[in-house]
């Protein structure tokens, strides 16, 4: 009998875990392509939650920069700021979206200069715990976006 139920519980631990991970996509991940000696950068990408429980990224990490920080940009009397922020919410049933002017993932001395076509590995952790390494290819911004990010105040830090 108590083999059994150890087997059981076994069972379903293997079965229940890369279900639960499996409920988060991360789509149209990329890195924005930066001058060389430019030592900062941005990564943006839409996360999608299928299943229906909230859950909140948390945490990201990439081998490419020595500090990776979740950030948002605020309107601060009418100039944009990034902010750093301990988590984004990602809803049951819908999804956040990382873009230029609002929620990113700031990577912060990057290691060695980006590469257009090259791709950067990104290992997303959300609040249940479940982590995912996604492959985010390096991407020259829109003519468009890149213009609108020039207008922007970043404050303290250098962009
Ligand atoms: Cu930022």
């Amino acid at each position: 009998m108590t083999f059994r139920i150890r087997n059981l519980v076994a069972l379903l631990a293997t079965v229940s875990l890369p279900a639960f991970a499996a409920d988060l996509g991360v789509v149209d991940a990329y890195v924005r392509m930066v001058p060389t000696g430019t030592p900062t950068t941005g990564a943006f990408m839409t996360i999608k939650n299928s299943g229906s429980t909230d859950r909140k990224l948390v945490k990201a990490d990439s081998p490419a920069a020595k500090t990776v920080e979740l950030h948002n940009h605020i309107n601060d009397n009418g100039v944009m700021k990034m902010r750093q922020v301990k988590e984004i919410a990602v809803k049951a049933g819908g999804q956040a979206e990382l873009k230029p002017g609002s929620y990113h993932v700031m990577l912060i001395d990057l290691k060695a200069p980006l590469k257009e076509g090259e791709s950067v590995p990104l290992t997303l952790t959300f609040d249940d715990g479940s982590s995912q390494t996604i492959d985010a290819p390096v991407k020259k911004p829109q003519a468009m976006m890149q213009q609108m990010d020039h207008k922007m105040d970043h404050g303290k830090m250098k962009h």
